[in-house]
């Protein structure tokens, strides 16, 4: 059974429309979006850096609204609502999601903040800050005894992540023992050094 931990207005209302649209038999599981839930070792076993949604199908867990659409319609969708693999359209229809999130989503929470007179600057900055942590745990906790993101093999979401965290590298102090000798495995890689000549 597919189960959808979900609030409504939060991203998890994308694969939740997404299962309505392919009339899939889903289980929508309203969460509790307070901070201390969501920071909560149970919430955190589910989706690693405390956001909003999450997924679960069968033994797979995931976290990413946008994974979670894809991986929807890759088992259920039967080319429903996604050009065909390999095709321009399907190059744009990638392109438009992931700015959808990436680029569109990202800085809104911020301005609306600041807009709405609920936090200073300073908060802010402290919240960002905290989350970007939170987040590059996730990641830390991900690497525990792999060499990669998914193991043995670098893929392409290794190149994804690691251009920020090799970016951030002066961030990792002693909290983050994976992630500081996944940069410095990164980094010993051929493409990686051909990359970084071309810097100067
Ligand atoms: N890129 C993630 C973003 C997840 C995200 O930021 N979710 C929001 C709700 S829409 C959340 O959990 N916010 C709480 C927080 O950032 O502390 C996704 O698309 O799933």
């Amino acid at each position: 059974m597919l189960t959808i931990y979900h609030v409504p207005r939060t991203r998890s209302e994308r694969p939740v429309w997404v299962c309505y649209e392919l009339g899939l038999d889903v289980e929508v599981k309203r969460i509790d979006f307070s901070k201390s839930y969501r920071d909560s070792p149970e919430w955190r076993g589910i989706s690693p850096a405390g956001k909003v949604p999450a997924l679960e199908d069968g033994d797979l867990t995931l976290f990413e609204s946008g994974t979670m659409v894809e991986y929807i319609l890759d088992q259920y969708g039967d080319g429903r609502l996604r050009p065909r693999s390999g095709t321009t359209e399907r190059a744009l229809y990638n392109q438009w999601c992931w700015f959808a999130e990436a680029t569109l989503s990202r800085p809104l929470g911020l301005f609306r903040i600041l807009r709405a007179g609920e936090g200073t600057l300073d908060d802010l900055i402290e919240d960002g800050e905290e989350k970007f942590h939170s987040a590059l745990g996730a990641v830390e906790k991900a690497l525990e005894g792999r060499n990669y993101l998914l193991g043995d093999d670098f893929l392409a979401c290794d190149i994804m992540m690691a251009y920020t965290t090799i970016l951030v590298e002066r961030l990792l102090d002693d909290r983050y023992p994976n992630l500081r000798s996944y940069s410095a495995r990164l980094k010993d890689r051929e493409a990686y050094i051909r990359l970084a000549d071309q810097r100067d």
